[in-house]
C-alpha cells in the first residue's frame, strides 16, 4: 500500500512541486488549495503520469469550520496520512508598519498562522491513531531575521518558526516529527501575490540573482521525509547561494 502525503497550497509553487515530487516516489497525494479546477489538472496529470493515486480537496484554510469538514469528509482509505505538508501562505503587501493595510495583516495572520493551526488539528488524529506521522511547517528565512516592510509577514513566520518549536516538543510522544522548513527568494508565485499582481515589480525581486526554484524545496522535503525512523531534521534554512539572510543578497 502507498503512503499518503497531504499538501497543503498545491495550486502553485513549492506544494505543487512537492505533489509532483511524491507522487512520482509512490506516495499518494492529497492536494488543497482555493484554486479548484488548478487541483483537478494536476490530479489529472498525476493520476496520467503515475502509478498512485490523487485526491483534490478545496476550501479555503482561513475557514475553520472548511478545514475540519473537508479532512473529516475523506474516505476512510485516505484518514491516514503519513506526511502532513503545511505549506498554503502568502505575503500581501510589503509596506512600512504606518502604511501597511490591516486587512492584507489579517490576511496573512489568518492563512500562514491559524491556517496552518486548524489544519494540523484536523490530520492530527489521524497520525496519533497510526502511531506515527511527519510534519511539514513551510516557514521562511522571514521567520528566522525580520527584515525592512515584512512586519506582518515577518511576524506570521517567527510565529510558525515558534509554532513548530511547540509542536516537536508536544507532539514527541506520538512519534511524529517535526520539520519546520524556512527558504529563502524563491522564484514562485510568491512575489505575484504580494504585489497584487504586479508582475514587473515582482520581476525585480529575482533580478540579479539565480533564486531557489520551487523543485528545489520539493527536494529537500522529500529528502527529509525519507530519512530513517530514528532521524529528523528539526529546522533547516536554505537560500540560494547569493542570499546570506532575509536582508542581504549579493545582486550581480
Ligand atoms: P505560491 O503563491 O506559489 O503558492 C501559495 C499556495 O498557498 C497556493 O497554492 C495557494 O493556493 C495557497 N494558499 C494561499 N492562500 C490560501 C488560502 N486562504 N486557502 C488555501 N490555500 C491558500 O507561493 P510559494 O509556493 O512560494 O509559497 C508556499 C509557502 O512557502 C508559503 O507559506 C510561503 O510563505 C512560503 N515561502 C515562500 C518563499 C518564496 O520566496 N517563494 C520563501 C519562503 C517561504 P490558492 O491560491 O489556490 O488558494
Ligand atoms: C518569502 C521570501 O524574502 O519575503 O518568505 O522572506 S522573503
Amino acid at each position: 500500500m502507498n503512503k499518503i502525503v497531504l499538501i497543503t497550497g498545491a495550486t502553485s509553487g513549492f506544494g505543487e512541486a512537492c505533489a509532483l515530487k511524491f507522487a512520482s516516489n509512490n506516495y499518494d497525494v492529497i492536494v488543497t488549495g482555493r484554486r479548484k479546477e488548478r487541483l483537478e489538472l494536476l490530479c489529472n496529470k498525476i493520476q496520467e503520469e503515475f502509478s498512485v493515486k490523487a485526491l483534490p480537496l478545496s476550501f479555503d484554510i482561513r475557514n475553520k469550520a472548511d478545514v475540519l469538514a473537508a479532512v473529516n469528509s475523506l474516505p476512510d482509505e485516505w484518514k491516514k496520512m503519513d506526511i502532513l505538508i503545511n505549506n498554503a501562505g502568502l505575503a500581501v503587501g510589503r509596506d512600512n508598519f504606518d502604511e501597511a493595510s490591516i486587512d492584507d495583516w489579517d490576511v496573512m495572520v489568518d492563512t500562514n498562522l491559524k491556517g496552518l493551526a486548524y489544519m494540523t488539528k484536523a490530520v492530527l488524529p489521524f497520525m496519533i491513531n497510526a502511531g506515527s506521522g511527519h510534519i511539514f511547517n513551510l516557514g521562511s528565512i522571514s521567520g528566522k531575521e525580520v527584515y525592512a516592510q515584512g512586519n506582518m509577514y515577518c511576524a506570521t513566520k517567527h510565529a510558525v518558526n515558534a509554532l513548530s518549536q511547540a509542536m516537536r516538543i508536544e507532539l514527541l510522544k506520538f512519534n511524529i516529527k517535526v520539520t519546520a522548513i524556512h527558504p529563502g527568494a524563491a522564484d514562485t508565485e510568491f512575489s505575484n501575490v504580494r504585489f497584487k499582481g504586479d508582475d514587473a515589480k515582482a520581476a525585480k525581486v529575482y533580478e540579479g540573482i539565480e533564486p531557489l526554484v520551487a523543485q528545489d524545496v520539493a527536494n529537500i522535503i522529500f529528502y527529509c521525509a525519507g530519512l530513517p525512523p530514528h532521524v529528523c531534521i528539526n529546522d533547516l534554512v536554505v537560500t540560494c547561494t547569493q542570499q546570506a539572510n532575509s536582508f542581504y543578497t549579493f545582486k550581480k
